[in-house]
């Protein structure tokens, strides 16, 4: 039996191109965990969040480094800190009427304020600013009671904790002692992750960050990774560290690209065949609040990145930065609620989809339930669409918004559809293909 799963890991390795040291190891993964990646694969589409103090400065999440903010000025911006207006339980109907199926929200930033209630450090929400209150308390109450999932981002990088020693690529004199002991911080980290864990309920995930600052630190993610699993073995490690995946890793992420690209300059090429993928976005062009940053997407360039991630058979994590009040601006707002109205519609074209038999085209993209092949058209001005053959027989096709019989050519070569006329108020056509088999997924071009 061992000798067959090692067999299999060697051939899902070699299938995936990848180098069986560095690779993700498939053969220690408890069921709870494969159970989790599943889910996350089905669910598609999630919320991101980035507040913390540095919202009350209006400049991104990045401000205390871009503006060389001293640690003892950014230490009483902290004490002002009184988002009073806060809600979890508005967010949490937001992101529902947004169609959401799980929030990623940063616990702490690389400003190294814990927007949470720890006993690890006295610099954080409930502590250190009149607020008193825990805000991912409640939002973890408030996800719970609406069956959304919950993931803490992490910041493994700080600009703040006098024993992140050495310090890393983004370093700057902040007035931090010049000495540190790394195995403290290593320490700190994992008591933090610790409550999180035990503290907050079921948890989805913890979305790291940051590691990028020293990539060649002794990070000991095998511990901090192992610690994770064992307090909840169904919570998820994604990393965000712009690398291939590690042993005990369970969603390689991308940021700001669909999977395989790079046009931010962050992201490997290197596409995991094994691990359910994820592209986080910015609605604007930022991650935390900037007041003004007003180049947001418009609904139909939404759309399309959720489809053509879906097509990349990732889900979309999209951004929101709510203002230091606890309030989220009506352009944050308005999108996601369009993006709801949108997957009220055409949800069952994205949720529980893996990527198509097509990979993204120009076009659009595919993507398939079962026998069931979607095709997305976002942007094709002829009558006809050609596709090349998806891999079963054709039973029928039709639009699914008002169902009419889509009329299809189905040859040797390929298939041809025809298209229902586009209307500006529909950013993506969607046909349902109903083969008589599964269809393969594309494993080319993803
Ligand atoms: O530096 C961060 C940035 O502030 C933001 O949190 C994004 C989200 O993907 N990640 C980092 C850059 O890689």
């Amino acid at each position: 039996m061992n000798r067959l799963r090692a067999a299999l890991t060697a051939a899902t390795l070699l299938a995936a191109g990848g180098a069986p040291a560095r690779a993700q190891a498939v053969d220690s993964v408890a069921a709870e965990r494969l159970a989790a990646r599943r889910w996350f694969a089905d669910a598609k589409f999630g919320l991101f969040i980035h507040w913390g103090v540095y919202s009350q400065l209006g400049a991104g999440e990045w401000v205390m480094h871009n503006r060389k903010i001293a640690v003892a000025d950014y230490e009483w911006l902290a004490t002002t800190f009184n988002p009073a207006k806060f809600d979890a339980v508005a967010w949490v109907a937001l992101a529902q009427r947004a169609g959401v199926r799980y929030i990623t929200i940063t616990s702490r930033h690389h400003d190294g304020f814990s927007m949470f209630k720890t006993g690890a450090t006295r610099y954080n929400i409930a502590d250190w600013t009149p607020f008193r209150r825990d805000p991912l308390h409640e939002l973890a109450d408030a996800c719970h009671a609406a069956g959304i999932k919950l993931f803490f981002y992490y910041s493994q990088l700080d600009w703040h904790h006098p024993d992140y020693w050495p310090r890393g690529g983004t370093a700057w004199n902040n007035g931090r002692p010049d000495q540190g002991d790394w195995s403290r911080y290593l320490a700190f980290m994992n008591a933090q992750l610790t409550e999180l864990l035990t503290r907050y309920g079921d948890v989805g995930g913890i979305w790291f960050d940051g590691m990028w600052d020293k990539p060649d630190a002794p990070w000991q993610l095998d511990t901090t990774y192992g610690l994770i699993h064992r307090l909840q073995p169904g919570a998820l490690v994604v990393p965000n560290h712009h690398q291939r995946p590690r042993p005990g890793e369970d969603v390689q992420t991308f940021e700001q690209d669909l999977p395989g690209a790079n046009s931010a300059g962050f992201n490997t090429s290197y596409v995991s065949g094994d691990l359910p993928l994820e592209t986080s976005l910015t609605m604007n062009g930022s991650w935390g609040f900037n007041i003004t940053d007003k180049e947001f997407k418009s609904v139909r360039t939404l759309v399309g990145y959720l489809v053509r991630a879906a097509g990349n058979g990732a889900n979309l994590l999209l951004n929101i930065g709510p203002r230091p009040d606890g309030t989220i601006s009506p352009e944050f707002t308005a999108r996601l609620d369009s993006l709801g109205a949108w997957l009220a519609v055409y949800g069952s074209a994205i949720y529980g989809t893996r990527r198509g038999p097509v990979s993204p085209r120009g076009w659009g993209a595919t993507t398939r339930r079962g026998d069931t092949v979607f095709v997305h058209v976002l942007d094709w001005p002829d009558p006809l669409l050609p596709l090349p053959p998806l891999g079963a027989r054709i039973r029928t096709a039709y639009v699914l918004r008002g169902r009419a019989v889509v009329p299809v050519v189905e040859t040797a070569v390929g298939v041809t559809l025809a298209l229902p006329p586009a209307s500006a108020d529909e950013p993506d056509r969607v046909i349902v293909v109903v083969t008589s088999g599964s269809p393969a997924s594309n494993r080319s071009g993803r």
